[in-house]
C-alpha cells in the first residue's frame, strides 16, 4: 500500500503540539516560536497541486536551501544573497492587473486568482544566462489558463510582464541608471504553449520573496532573465515589448532568449552549466532540453535573433 507521507504544511495544528512536546524543551521552545510567528499570507491553505509527470527534469531536484539563497533579483541588490533584504517585500494585499488587447480586462487579487486557476506542480529546469542552473518543483498554473480567462483580441501579438517596483523596500531601485520597472515579454503563441507556467509556490509551499512571490513566470526553455518576478501587470499588446535587459545591453540580451549551447554570450560560452549545489558541470541542451514541446514555435523565424 502506498502511504503518502504528510508534508509539514499539511499537518493540522492539533498534531503539531504533541510532536514538539515529545522532543523535549529545546524543541518545545522552537515549536512555540513557530506557533507564535505570523503565518505568511496564503500559507494556511496553500494548495501545491499534483505533480504533472509530463515534464521530467532528468536531474535531481536542487536542494531548497540552494534555490532560496542563491538568487537574481536586482531590485533587492545585484549580488546573489538578497534573500534577507527581500523579506521586506509586502506580499499581501497584492493585485495583478490584466489589461491591453483583451475582452475581459481585470484586476485580480492574488488569492482570488490562485483560487480560480488550475494549480499543479511542475518540476522544471532553470538555466540562467550566467551559466548556472537548478531544478525546482514549482507550484502554479499554465499561463494559458489566464489567457483564456482574459480573452485575447485578434490584434494581441505579445504579452508584456511588468514586475513590482517599490522604492521603500527595494534598495536596488536607487540604482537609477537601470530602466525600472523590470519588464519582460513573449509572443502570444509562446504564452499559450503549455510549458509557460505562472508560479505561486515552490517545494510545496507559497513562493518566497527572493524567488518572485507572490507571482512569477517561468518558461524553462528560455534563459532565466525572462522569468519576471513579483508580477503586478500583464498587458497584451500589438507591439513587441522592450525588456529590461534588452534596454540595458541589446548586444547581449535579446527578446527571444531561447537557450542554445552553440550560441555563446559575447563574453562567455553557453556550452555547459554549473548545477547549483552539486559542484557538477553538465552540457547545456538546446531549448534547455524542451525542444520537443517548443521548437515548433520558431519555424519560419530564422531571421530573428532567437538565442540570447
Ligand atoms: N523582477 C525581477 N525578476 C527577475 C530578475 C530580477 O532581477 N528582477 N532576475 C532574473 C534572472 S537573471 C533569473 S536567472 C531568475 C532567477 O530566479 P531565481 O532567483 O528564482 O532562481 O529570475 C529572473 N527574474
Ligand atoms: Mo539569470
Amino acid at each position: 500500500m502506498f502511504i503518502r507521507k504528510r508534508r509539514g504544511w499539511e499537518i493540522p495544528e492539533s498534531q503539531v503540539t504533541p510532536e514538539h512536546l515529545a522532543f523535549g524543551r529545546r524543541a518545545l521552545l522552537a515549536g512555540a516560536a513557530v506557533l507564535a510567528a505570523p503565518i505568511p499570507a496564503g500559507a494556511q491553505e496553500f494548495n501545491p497541486g499534483v505533480r504533472n509527470m509530463r515534464y521530467r527534469p532528468g536531474r535531481d531536484i536542487t536542494m531548497e536551501r540552494n534555490a532560496t539563497t542563491y538568487n537574481n533579483y536586482y531590485e533587492f541588490g545585484t549580488d546573489k544573497g538578497i534573500h534577507r533584504t527581500a523579506e521586506r517585500l509586502p506580499l499581501r494585499p497584492w493585485r495583478v492587473k490584466l489589461d491591453g488587447l483583451v475582452d475581459r480586462p481585470r484586476e485580480y487579487d492574488i488569492d482570488e486568482l490562485i483560487k480560480t486557476m488550475p494549480i499543479e506542480e511542475r518540476v522544471y529546469r532553470l538555466r540562467c544566462v550566467e551559466a548556472w542552473s537548478m531544478v525546482v518543483p514549482w507550484n502554479g498554473f499554465p499561463l494559458k489558463a489566464l489567457l483564456d480567462a482574459a480573452g485575447p483580441q485578434s490584434g494581441a501579438k505579445y504579452l508584456r510582464f511588468e514586475t513590482a517596483a517599490l522604492p521603500g523596500v527595494m534598495p536596488g531601485l536607487r540604482q537609477s541608471w537601470y530602466p525600472w520597472p523590470y519588464v519582460e515579454g513573449c509572443t502570444i503563441e509562446e504564452a499559450a504553449n503549455d510549458l509557460s507556467f505562472m508560479v505561486v509556490g515552490a517545494y510545496g509551499k507559497p513562493l518566497l520573496p527572493q524567488n518572485g512571490a507572490p507571482l512569477r513566470i517561468h518558461q524553462p526553455w528560455k534563459y532565466g532573465f525572462k522569468a519576471g518576478k513579483s508580477l503586478v501587470r500583464i498587458t497584451l499588446t500589438a507591439e513587441r515589448p522592450k525588456s529590461f535587459w534588452e534596454a540595458i545591453q541589446p548586444q547581449e540580451y535579446g527578446f527571444w532568449a531561447n537557450i542554445n549551447p552553440e550560441v555563446a554570450h559575447p563574453r562567455w560560452s553557453q556550452a555547459s552549466e554549473r548545477v547549483l549545489g552539486t559542484g557538477e558541470r553538465v552540457p547545456t541542451q538546446l531549448f534547455n532540453g524542451y525542444g520537443e514541446f517548443v521548437a515548433d514555435l520558431y519555424t519560419g523565424l530564422q531571421r530573428e535573433r532567437l538565442w540570447a
